[in-house]
Formats: C-alpha cells, sequence, structure tokens
C-alpha cells in the first residue's frame, strides 16, 4: 500500500508560501479530495514521488510529455545550450530554425511568433484577430479553456469547471461583455449569436479537439460549419492546439482533422515540457503583429533558448519519425478497449472518448458531447476511481473535466498493469 507522509509534509509547508500549496490551481485535489502528491523525478513512462512511489505517467505534464520524461536526446540538446547560455534577449539563428521547423509541419502558418505559455499564445491571437479586423466580441465555447487571459474566464473549462467558478471575480463586466459563449458542438447557437451580434465579432476560439471538459471530439460537419460561418462573415476562425497540436498529428488538429484555421496556437508538446508557447497564420494577419504592424505582444523570455532546444527537438523527433504517432494511436486504441471491457464486466456505466492520444472516461450512460453532458457524469465516482487507480500506481488527471494524455515511452506491460489496477476497482 502507498505512504504519502512525505507529500503530506510537503503540502502543508507548501500552504504556508504558496497559495493553496499549488503553482496551478489543478494540481491540488481539490475536486477529487486528499492531498495532492510531490513527485521527486520522472524517467520514460514514470513518475517517482517524494515517497518513493512509482507510478504509470497518464497525464504527461498536462500534454507535454509526449516522447515521455527526460527523452535522452531532449536532456542532451538541453544540457548543452544551457553551458552556453540561458537567456539573451536578442534575435539568435535557433528561433528561425524553429519557426522553419513549425510552418513546415503546422499547415495554415506562414509567420509564427513564440511566446512562454499557452495563455499567452490564445491572448495574443484574440488581440491580434480584434486589431486585424477592428472588430471586439469573441465566441468561445462552454467548457473550453484557452488559459486564464480575462477574456477567456467566461463559462470556461479546466480548472473553472473542475471548481466550478461560473464567473472570476477580478474579470470586469467591460472584458466579459465581449465575450459570447455557445454549447459546443451546436451550430445553430453559434448562428444565432451571429445574428444577434452581426457585424461585431472579431473571432471565434475553439478547442478543436476539446480536452477540459474531459476529452470531447467535434460532431461530423461541425467544424466545417463553423470554418464556413468565419469564411462568410468574415470572422477570424482561431484553433487552440494547445493540447492537440503536434500530439494528434505532425500538423496538429489542422492536419489529423483536414480543417483549415486563420490562426492557430500551440502550447504543451511545442516545449517538450520546457515553457513555450506559439501563434501563428496566414501572412495576411500576422504581419499586423509588432513590429511589422501595431498590433503590440512581447515578452522577454519569448524564444529563450533553452526552452526553444528543448521544444526545437521534440518536434524534430516527432517530425522524422512518423512512426511514433502511429504507436501512441494503437496504445491509446488497447488502453480504450481495456477500459471498456473491464468496465463493462463490472457493469459500470461509462462512456470513453478518445482520438489519438488524447482519452478520458465518463461514468454515466449517456454520450458526453459537450459541457452540460460532461457535468452530468458521476463526478464523485470519478473521484474515488481516481484514488483507487493512484493507490495502485497510476497517475491520472486530478478531475473529471480533463483529457488524459499518452506518452511514447508507454508499453504494452504498462497497459496491462494499468488494466489490472482497474480490474480491481
Ligand atoms: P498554459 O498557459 O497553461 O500553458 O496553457 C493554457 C491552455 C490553453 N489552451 C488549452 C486548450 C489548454 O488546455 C491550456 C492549459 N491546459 C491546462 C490543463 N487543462 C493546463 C494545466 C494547468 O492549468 O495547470
Amino acid at each position: 500500500m502507498n505512504t504519502y507522509q512525505q507529500s503530506e509534509k510537503l503540502f502543508k509547508r507548501a500552504q504556508s508560501t504558496i497559495p493553496g500549496g499549488v503553482n496551478s490551481p489543478v494540481r491540488a485535489f481539490k475536486s477529487v479530495g486528499g492531498n495532492p502528491v510531490f513527485m521527486k523525478s520522472a524517467k520514460g513512462a514514470y513518475l517517482f514521488d517524494v515517497d518513493g512511489n512509482r507510478y504509470i505517467d497518464y497525464i504527461s505534464s498536462w500534454g507535454p510529455m509526449i516522447l515521455g520524461h527526460c527523452h535522452e536526446d531532449v536532456v542532451r540538446a538541453v544540457q548543452q545550450r544551457v553551458s552556453e547560455a540561458i537567456s539573451f534577449g536578442t534575435p539568435t539563428e535557433l528561433e528561425i530554425s524553429m519557426a522553419e521547423l513549425i510552418t513546415s509541419m503546422a499547415p495554415n502558418v506562414d509567420l509564427v511568433r513564440m511566446v512562454s505559455s499557452g495563455t499567452e499564445a490564445c491572448m495574443s491571437a484574440i488581440r491580434l484577430a480584434r486589431g486585424y479586423t477592428g472588430k471586439d466580441k469573441i465566441i468561445k465555447f462552454d467548457g473550453c479553456y484557452h488559459g486564464h487571459a480575462d477574456s477567456f474566464l467566461v463559462k470556461a473549462g479546466s480548472g473553472l469547471a473542475t471548481f466550478n467558478i461560473q464567473t472570476v471575480p477580478g474579470v470586469t463586466k467591460g472584458v466579459a461583455c465581449d465575450t459570447l459563449v455557445a454549447p459546443y458542438n451546436d451550430l445553430p447557437a453559434v448562428e444565432k449569436l451571429i445574428k444577434e451580434n452581426a457585424g461585431e465579432i472579431a473571432a471565434i476560439i475553439i478547442e478543436p479537439v476539446v480536452g477540459n471538459m474531459g476529452c470531447i471530439l467535434p460532431e461530423p460537419g461541425y467544424l466545417e460549419g463553423l470554418r464556413k460561418i468565419c469564411t462568410q462573415h468574415k470572422i477570424v476562425f482561431v484553433f487552440d492546439e494547445v493540447m492537440t497540436g503536434f500530439r494528434l498529428a505532425p500538423g496538429g488538429a489542422q492536419q489529423r482533422l483536414n480543417i483549415d484555421a486563420d490562426l492557430v496556437t500551440y502550447g504543451k508538446v511545442i516545449g517538450g515540457g520546457m515553457p513555450v508557447g506559439a501563434f501563428g497564420g496566414k501572412k495576411e494577419i500576422m504581419e499586423h503583429i509588432a513590429p511589422l504592424g501595431n498590433v503590440y505582444q512581447a515578452g522577454t523570455l519569448s524564444g529563450n533558448p533553452v526552452a526553444t532546444i528543448a521544444g526545437f527537438t521534440t518536434l524534430s523527433i516527432l517530425k522524422n519519425d512518423p512512426k511514433i504517432y502511429q504507436n501512441l494511436d494503437s496504445k491509446t486504441n488497447s488502453l480504450k478497449d481495456g477500459l471498456h471491457k473491464t468496465l463493462s464486466a463490472k457493469g459500470i456505466a461509462h462512456t470513453i472518448n478518445q482520438i489519438g492520444s488524447m482519452i478520458s472516461v465518463h461514468f454515466g450512460e449517456h454520450k458526453v458531447n459537450n459541457f452540460e453532458t460532461a457535468s452530468k457524469c458521476d463526478i464523485p465516482f470519478f473521484n474515488r476511481f481516481f484514488h483507487h487507480m493512484l493507490s495502485k500506481g497510476i497517475y491520472l488527471p486530478p478531475s473529471a473535466y480533463e483529457s488524459w494524455f499518452l506518452n511514447n515511452a508507454l508499453s504494452d506491460d504498462d497497459i496491462v498493469i494499468t488494466l489490472e489496477a482497474l480490474n480491481k476497482f
């Protein structure tokens, strides 16, 4: 039986100087109950906590560690680069190579700007869409999460859904009134908003595959319908690919789902575990970004050499070995089949949503295709499931409103061990 004494001590100590003892709310285990586990090291598919417990990792740091933890090529590249420089604040050749690599992998990205997080990427993309169109309003979707910039904290997913935070103190009415919200997978609702706000909508921002309500897939024709609406009404179609980018395919969801976005945002995998984000898109839009244009956007550590080399090495490995995607898909499919078989044998009502290496388990009889259906699932049951798996050395996201992320270091045995753990539930 796992013991968590050191983690409990550290959590108590952490709360004296860090709000809630964590640097990001979803890590706090507040919705699943209990205290968070403090990690000490990671390698391949495994996490090791401060009490010496080993876990098979299905979060992969919320997505970034697609190659597995401490991939030797990434570690070596970071060690080499950090011995040469930690930060310049000047242009470097590596940033050009990184931009060339991204634009060679991502469809519809002529120009790309590096930032330091997914929030920064999404915030900048929306400002750019507003500056380019001269319009103020945006449409987002109930339960989708695009980072913690004020405009997005309206009916958002991830931690806000986890903690049932409907309105965020500090987000002013002036900001919130420019954010319109529609249910995911509901085209008529978007058409209604367009009609009611004719000529005022700068952008529609969407997670092309949702990861922040658990994993939710677009229904057939949904994204195509949004694409058509954006083209017709001169609205910038923004794909938030912070989760899906470079994970669902080398070209992300645009490639996998064959849909063209006008602007795309990235995070997570693009940094290989280091703080990196990016936004990019068509030249006619991106050239409005300073210093070319007047839409101001900046960052002290944007394109930082140590962070960039981690991302560059990760993306290079993904680009040069497409078998990784097949491997991830087949591992996730066998996990999905095993989960379904085991849960069915136990008579546990569930739905499993999955695409590529993104997957989530929802407990209930109904289909989960938007925030309303995701929130109708049996959350307390999920919380019991989470703690059972944790006690068996399986580390899942500590919230029913999060996607799992498989990494390429997972072995077939790891999947078998995971299913054996579930069988004991
Ligand atoms: P960051 O600022 O956390 O790098 O990225 C924000 C973001 C933007 N868009 C999407 C689709 C995202 O999923 C995220 C961040 N995801 C959460 C997990 N749901 C990060 C984990 C956390 O908040 O600690």
